[in-house]
């Protein structure tokens, strides 16, 4: 009896460390891919670049974006929210030009129509309001930002802080996120 109980105890032990290698191997590899491509994939939903621009001095919101989000799946799926470590709160912004003048619209949820792709990159009207910045959010910086979906649930992935392409259209977006 002993020596049963002994044995069993042995490759128990075994089979936890092995289980535990494995998992840290899982880990290892998807933060690879993740670094590299810099996609994120949540049930039908496969996630491109989140990003976020660089936060103004002294201003205490920044704005998110996203490549896109491809839904490849044969039902719609919503965008519901979106919470950050790194401010009080987000939340998804539509702009709309009345006349001359820029307003940003806080919207309850975004489309995802079956088997396309919605993009919210920075100078599109949709955009993700980071509310409340605990910390300025300087080129380089790297932040969790965790994604509400309607169907596919959460899922929480790495937004890049950099500069954007065309300082042009940023100055539109600075501008525009002051009249809110
Ligand atoms: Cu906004």
């Amino acid at each position: 009896m002993t020596s049963f109980f002994s044995r069993a105890s042995r490759t128990s032990r075994a089979s936890r460390a092995c289980r535990a290698r494995a998992t840290a191997l899982l880990g290892a590899l998807a933060f690879a891919g993740a670094a590299q491509a810099h996609d994120f994939r949540v049930g039908d939903l496969s996630i491109d670049h989140p990003y976020a621009t660089p936060s103004r001095p002294g201003v205490q919101t920044g704005a998110a974006y996203l490549r896109g989000i491809r839904n490849k799946g044969a039902v719609a799926d919503r965008l519901i929210g979106a919470t950050t470590p790194v401010a009080e709160r987000v939340e998804l912004h539509t702009r709309q030009t009345e006349g001359d003048v820029v307003r940003m619209r806080e919207v309850a949820a975004l489309e995802i129509p079956a088997g396309q792709e919605v993009q919210l990159r920075h100078g599109q009207p949709q955009h993700l309001m980071l509310v409340g910045l605990k910390q300025p959010l300087k080129a380089g910086d790297r932040f969790d930002l965790t994604l509400r979906f309607e169907r596919a649930g959460e899922t929480t992935v790495k937004a890049w802080v950099q500069q954007p392409r065309a300082a042009a259209e940023d100055a539109k977006g600075a501008d525009a996120h002051h009249t809110h």
